[in-house]
């Protein structure tokens, strides 16, 4: 796909959207003079993979005049934002000898690597730079996967996979749908899942929206809108199991024939074990559900077939989220709704890409990295959260790690950071811990790879600019619908912008490391070699390949239909509602019964009576986490605000559109208010990703939420982002 600048003719280009979402939509580019002029989306075979506002936006974000476009070394202090351009040569040069005079004077561990996602790509991932650290000797890796590292342990540990989802059409095969926490409208999270929830809904089905707000998805699809306390979704769902128990509404067989573990669970829940029964009563109480709309929806659930509890992975983002997924699991398990058409097994309602679950493509994994940093600590204990190693740093212990090292009992002094496909400091909680840590002198060398100056790009000593998706070769799968998508490089790299790929063996050479990898074209090739493509080449011309399916994908059909020839990839071959693996890890935080555990941070939490509101901090339509919100088209769209309930904005003298200050111990952002009954009194909503924008006074000025949030984290790892106590006044 080459472009020559004289070509005058406009030329279409198909292409995947790989953005964060997860939405892999098709786009349509309009390129004209080596420029895109314009992006449409898909109008070709139905089901059309159609994109939303954010990729048809992408053109402002590939030409916005803020994108990075030369590598900067910084000039003033960190985080001053005060940059000089330099040359490529410069900027490589200073980052290889950086890495080699921090290996050899503090050991490979004082190196660590932030990576995230970025984009849902293949080829063009933080795996290309954590390759070459790795090959130089190796470094500290973080552990903790934002979206649903709660999920991600309870369903390993609960079915041993982490391929639990249906592929979206299977939804119009339910008779209920219950949205736990799930606002699809917003998220996307696999194009086309609000088609088939409209369908499913004309087709009959029931849909329930648990979720503290009344979102786009409950307005737009729910019969019932049923508000819970955020971080409470556990005593929910076992008063639901309660009320199956005692009216004998459990499938008995199902629980016989694929489960262990299930009479421990029945004890727990009627207090056989410890004397509280889990009753509807108990449970309005905490969740502010009312009893008998929790009756209710159990005989509804129970008794309704199919019916898809798809369990949110936002409940999961809370303290002991992990409970939460097992009890859903649990609860999936007692309808016999697992591996059954129209059902769901309740793993996380949102599985993006290989290795993090979704369809289970036979693509082989670009993402493995050899690190000898990891082979110099045992082998993790069974049980313990998947990709978690002794020598990796979980991302909400960075600021630890950087200030205590090797006294905190971490393998090194943390001296060097290497920044690939994240906003750190804004995505992570906590920010003034984290900015106080990036600032102080104990690291002594920051480098990140950006497209645009972010909160974290400022705090770096050296910024290397990056393409877009649309200017290299990559290929996307679809999460949500079985489908592998090409996205050709469309236009030439703006600047001196480089791709993730070239970076990374530009610095392997000045490292004097070799990385034995095929060029582009070969490498998505070699890739897709035994995946389901019979002809790539065809593929690439064609930009989609559709998975020929007789039927929607069902997780667990073949365990369901014959569980003799199909185990369960856990160690008892079932469905473990009592885990051995977690019993094993002799952690009370880490119950191998699937229990409700009260979070911190919580309604009876003595901090309660000065900081009265729960905070959530959703993922919002204008941005995909804090991507995007550098665009004027789409800011148009909604302004950055806080949503509060008109109950508690009275009591704070609080108008609809009045500027406010929201703040706890941890940190103050001062934002707009949105006074509405869509968000349950108690609990108030900062939409995640805004450009954190600290002023003098540190306050932050931007609504960046994190800057509120705790980094305390759950014992399975997830991330506690929707458990978080603040006050709100107006200004
Ligand atoms: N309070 C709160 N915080 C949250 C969450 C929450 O629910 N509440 N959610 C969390 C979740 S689920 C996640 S996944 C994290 C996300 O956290 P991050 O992954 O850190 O967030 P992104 O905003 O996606 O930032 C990616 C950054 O990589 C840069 N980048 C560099 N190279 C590339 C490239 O090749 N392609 C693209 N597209 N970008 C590149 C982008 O410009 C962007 O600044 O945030 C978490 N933060
Ligand atoms: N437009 C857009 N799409 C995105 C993203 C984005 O930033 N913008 N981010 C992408 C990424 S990285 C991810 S991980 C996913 C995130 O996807 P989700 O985690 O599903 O998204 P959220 O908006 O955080 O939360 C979904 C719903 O859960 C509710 N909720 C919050 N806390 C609780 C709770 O304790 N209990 C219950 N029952 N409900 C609760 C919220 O009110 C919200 O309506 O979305 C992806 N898609
Ligand atoms: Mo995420």
């Amino acid at each position: 796909m080459k472009h020559k600048s004289q070509n005058s003719e406009e030329q279409i280009i198909n292409t995947t959207c790989s953005s964060h979402c997860g939405g892999t939509c098709v786009l349509r580019l309009h390129v004209k003079g080596g420029v895109i002029t314009r992006i449409e989306t898909d109008s070709g075979q139905e089901p059309q993979l159609r994109a939303c506002l954010r990729g048809r936006a992408y053109r402002q974000r590939v030409y916005a005049p803020d994108r990075l476009l030369y590598p900067l070394k910084r000039t003033g202090e960190r985080g001053e934002g005060k940059f000089a351009r330099i040359s490529w040569d410069e900027a490589l040069d200073t980052i290889a000898r950086e890495i080699i005079r921090v290996r050899d004077t503090y050991g490979p561990a004082s190196m660590l690597h932030i990576r995230m996602g970025a984009d849902l790509a293949h080829r063009h991932t933080a795996t290309r730079m954590a390759q070459v650290l790795a090959l130089a000797g190796g470094f500290t890796e973080t552990w903790g996967v934002a979206s649903f590292q709660g999920g991600v342990y309870a369903e390993t540990a609960t079915y041993g996979t982490n391929y639990g989802c249906n592929t979206r059409d299977d939804l119009v095969n339910s008779r209920l749908i219950i949205m736990w926490g799930w606002n699809p409208t917003s998220t996307v999270t696999g194009v086309n899942t609000t088609w088939y929830l409209a369908q499913a809904k004309e087709a009959g089905a029931r849909i329930i929206a648990v979720d503290p707000r009344f979102t786009d998805s409950a307005a737009a699809f729910a019969h019932q809108w049923l508000p819970i306390r955020p971080g409470t979704d556990g005593a929910m769902l076992l008063a639901m199991a309660y009320v199956m128990l005692s009216e004998k509404l459990q499938d008995q067989k199902f629980l016989d024939t694929y489960t262990v573990g299930f009479e421990r669970f029945r004890d727990y829940v009627t207090g056989t074990d410890d004397g509280v029964a889990k009753t509807p009563a108990w449970a309005e109480a905490i969740t502010g559900v009312p009893a008998a709309a929790i009756v209710n929806l159990a005989r509804q659930y129970a008794t309704t077939r199919p019916a898809a509890l798809i369990a949110g992975i936002a409940p999961g983002r809370t303290a002991y989220g992990e409970q939460y997924h097992r009890i859903a699991i649990t609860l999936a398990a007692m309808t016999g709704n697992i591996g059954v058409h129209g059902g769901d097994a309740a793993a996380r309602a949102w599985e993006s890409i290989p290795p993090f679950g979704g369809y289970p493509y036979k693509l082989r994994q670009g993402h493995d990295v050899s690190n000898p940093v990891n082979r110099m600590v045992p082998a993790p204990p069974r049980g313990a959260p998947p990709w978690y190693r002794a020598s990796k740093v979980h991302c909400n212990e960075i600021a630890d790690f950087i200030e205590r090292g090797k006294a905190g009992g971490y393998l090194a002094d943390c001296k060097l950071v290497a920044i690939t496909n994240s906003n750190y400091v804004n995505a992570f909680p906590n920010i003034n811990r984290i900015v106080r840590a990036f600032k102080s002198k104990k690291v002594e060398f920051i480098f990140i790879q950006e497209q645009f100056l972010t909160a974290t790009a400022r705090l770096a000593d050296i910024v290397l600019p990056t393409t877009t998706f649309l200017e290299r070769n990559d290929i996307a799968v679809g999460a949500g619908l079985a489908f592998y998508g090409y996205a050709p490089k469309a236009i030439e790299p703006p600047g001196e912008t480089k791709s993730q790929a070239e970076i990374a063996s530009l610095l392997a050479a000045r490292l004097g490391v070799k990385l034995t990898e095929p060029k582009e074209e070969e490498w998505l090739r070699e890739l897709t070699r035994d995946s389901e493509i019979p002809d790539y080449d065809r593929f690439r011309k064609q930009g989609i390949y559709r998975l020929p399916m007789s039927e929607p994908h069902v997780a667990f059909k073949k365990q369901i239909e014959d569980p003799a020839a199909n185990p369960f990839p856990t160690p008892s071959g079932k469905i473990e509602i009592y885990s051995q693996q977690w019993a094993d890890l002799h952690n009370p935080e880490i119950s191998p019964v699937p229990k409700y555990i009260e979070t911190w941070e919580s309604r009876n939490d003595p901090l309660f009576a000065r900081y009265p509101l729960q905070l959530i901090t959703t993922h919002f339509k204008r941005r995909a986490g804090a991507q995007f919100e550098n665009i004027p088209w789409l800011r148009e769209l909604e302004s950055q605000s806080v949503l509060i309930n008109a109950i508690d904005a009275q009591a704070r003298g609080i108008n609809d559109g009045d500027t406010v200050r929201v703040f706890n111990d941890r940190g103050e952002t001062v934002i707009r208010a949105r006074v509405t009954e869509r968000i349950m009194p108690g609990v108030v909503d900062i939409p995640n990703g805004a450009w954190y924008q600290p002023d003098k006074r540190g306050v932050d000025r931007a609504g960046c939420a994190n800057v509120l949030t705790s980094d305390r984290r759950s014992p399975g790892g997830a991330y506690a982002y929707n458990t978080c106590l603040v006050q709100m006044q107006k200004l």
